[in-house]
């Protein structure tokens, strides 16, 4: 039998023991012990150590070369290619329940069954122990996260993505008060993808501050320092009173102006969160993941907890994504994932150029026309295809970006996927208004997790699938974050997705410009606005005029006069969905209030208008602030 001693070398041996921190050992010897790799391999954060990963996940096949030196290519399993919200479940002690909305199994039998699961999972495998820092290095928002995996992908992966954080784990000087992830890939084939997918799980231990996770490789479900550590932060966000949240954070720069705005906005998977943050002309600090704190100023501070992206590369294309599309045909390192390889060269949907009708892909080799055991037509790549890669050499990274203050946010914007409702951009009331808005976000499914596409569902705060911890806390701390800040930032709602009675969208993918443009102008007093019940909208010519100044573009009044409708019976309907959603539980006082003020504006509108749907023109009269 393997024992400890012969899986770890002097060498690696010391690498634990210069942490001096013995939960650190304690972990690691547990899960070798279960899960038997031929090696454990203690990496810091050297570029030696780093280059090894990136060479390792070539050797092993997890990752091919592409044409480009430093592009590289990888495959998730065919099923493997989303998010498994069914499998992912929180480890509740006996006796405790949580919410319904909350995927839970009791913890002992959880634990049980998914360390059999792991038993000898790393047969044959290295075990890679890797140190990261979630958020700024030395920073008020900086938590320490301890991976563990054997798989190379997952490790190469959270180098682009994170802050290396061995010497940050240092300094916890024997403490226990850090993260920590065990993954293992399981039985492979030889794809190299994992075979076992009807054992892949994704166990959240709360009170370890830990996640264990199974036979899968697609990084939503693997890299412990993206979707799993932020379940785990929300848990530790909402017992200390700040916000961990899924969200973008950019700078904004109005046209003519010297001024940085900086917003952060949720919007779930495939929703255009990565696109916001990348509109031409701004800066991106973070696409995915930010902690808001209450700052010593009292203002609310925000940093993104990553340093990478890990986006859709479906329909990114020179014209709607020139930024990224351009970074994706450079010599930066990138992780292809889940799209078409042909001689050596990366194709995806929508990249707006001509593919080759052969090739490989997830499904293996490919050719044009191609079906899956279903029946269903294989698509070139994926329409959950990602591409990962580090903000540094981003064109259009904001100089602040490292800041271990974080940045002021002064605007929170919150969007969904919603063909028929919402406005494509309001001004909530008040601070709680937005937390409303926010909390009654609806959105249609995408593949960004396995499932149903297109069907609504409710999404508050784009969050919903990482929230741990009851609604009622959640939205209680949201409520409470703004009481307690000196100045709050101010929140909006978007919707880029309107669609007429074609089923064509009524936006371009360009236009969410003008929309962020204007509430940027809003933050500074320098737009007035209509009052509708849901909100503050532009007048027309004033989005007009951002649209030619920033986009060149005529905005017509048939345009905005279809889009800023107010809808008042979709919107009651909604308003009554959310109201039926919420009715199994306990929400706070805060919630209803607005919820029934804001039932009494669309009721009273209605009344008064006498129709579904009213003109913004109609309302043009007053302006107000
Ligand atoms: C998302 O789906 O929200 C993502 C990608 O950002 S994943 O890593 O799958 O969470
Ligand atoms: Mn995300």
């Amino acid at each position: 039998m393997l024992k400890i001693n012969d899986m770890l070398d002097k060498k690696n041996y010391l690498k634990i023991k210069y942490l001096e921190n013995e939960s650190i050992e304690k972990i690691i010897f547990e899960m070798a012990t279960i899960c038997k790799p031929e090696k454990i391999l203690i990496l810091n954060d050297s570029d030696e150590d780093t280059e090894f990963v990136r060479n390792l996940a070539l050797s092993n096949g997890e990752e091919r070369k592409l044409k480009n030196q430093n592009h590289t290519i990888h495959y998730d399993g065919y099923d493997d290619q989303g998010r498994d919200k069914q499998h992912t479940r929180v480890l509740l002690p006996k006796g405790k329940s949580i919410s319904k909305h909350i995927n839970t199994i009791e913890k002992q039998s959880g634990l049980k069954e998914i360390y059999k699961i792991l038993e000898n999972s790393m047969m044959g495998k290295k075990m890679l122990v890797r140190f990261f820092c979630l958020g700024p290095l030395d920073s008020k928002f900086s938590i320490s996260a301890m991976q563990i995996t054997d798989s190379a992908y997952v490790a190469h992966s959270e180098n682009i993505l994170y802050r290396s954080g061995y010497e940050q784990f240092k300094k916890l000087k024997n403490k226990n008060n850090f993260f920590h992830f065990v993954h293992s890939a399981g039985a492979l084939n030889e794809a190299k993808t994992s075979i076992n997918i009807d054992k892949r799980r994704i166990y959240i231990d709360l009170e370890g501050n830990r996640v264990l996770s199974v036979n899968n490789q697609y990084a939503g479900n693997s890299l412990g320092l993206k979707k799993l550590a932020l379940r785990l932060a929300i848990h530790k966000a909402n017992n200390e009173n700040w916000l961990s949240e899924h969200m973008f954070i950019m700078g904004v720069h109005p046209e003519n102006k010297t001024r940085t705005t900086y917003f952060c906005g949720a919007f779930p998977s495939a929703c255009g969160k990565t696109s916001t943050a990348m509109i031409p002309g701004q800066t991106i600090i973070g696409d995915d993941i930010v902690y808001l704190k209450i700052w010593e100023n009292g203002e609310c501070h925000a940093a993104n907890i990553e340093s990478g992206i890990f986006g859709i590369i479906k329909d990114v294309n020179p014209k709607d994504d020139p930024v990224i599309y351009k970074y994706l045909n450079s010599s930066n390192e990138i992780i292809f994932s889940n799209v078409l390889e042909s001689d050596g060269s990366p194709y995806w949907l929508g990249m707006g150029k001509k593919h080759p009708q052969i090739g490989i892909n997830h499904s293996g080799k490919w050719f044009e026309g191609k079906r899956d055991s279903r029946g269903n037509l294989i698509p070139l790549s994926h329409k959950n295809a990602r591409y990962t890669i580090n903000l540094k050499n981003l064109e259009n990274v904001d100089p602040f970006a490292e800041n271990k203050d974080g940045v002021p946010v002064k605007a929170i914007v919150y969007g969904g996927r919603d063909s028929d409702t919402n406005v494509p951009i309001a001004q909530s009331l008040s601070w709680n208004h937005g937390v409303f808005l926010g909390a009654s976000l609806e959105s249609e499914t995408t593949s960004a997790t396995i499932g149903e596409e297109g069907k609504r569902k409710h999404s508050p705060m784009a969050n919903l699938d990482f929230i741990v911890v009851p609604l009622n806390k959640y939205f209680s701390n949201h409520f409470k974050f703004g009481i307690a800040l000196k100045s709050q930032p101010i929140i909006f709602s978007t919707n880029y997705f309107l669609k007429n009675e074609n089923g064509d969208f009524l936006n371009s993918k360009k236009d969410k410009k003008a929309w962020i443009l204007w509430a940027e102008g809003r933050v500074h007093n320098e737009y007035k606005a209509i009052k509708t019940p849901v909100g503050f909208i532009p007048l027309y010519k004033d989005i007009a005029k951002i649209f030619k100044n920033s986009l060149n573009k005529e905005y017509t009044r048939q345009e905005y006069e279809k889009q800023f409708t107010i809808r008042i019976d979709n919107l009651i309907a909604k308003n009554i969905r959310i109201q039926n959603y919420f009715s199994y539980t306990k929400l706070p006082e805060q919630f209803y209030q607005e919820q029934s003020a804001q039932e009494k504006r669309l009721n009273d509108f209605k009344k008064q208008y006498n129709k579904n749907n009213i003109s913004p023109f109609e309302l043009d009269v007053n302006p107000k602030l």
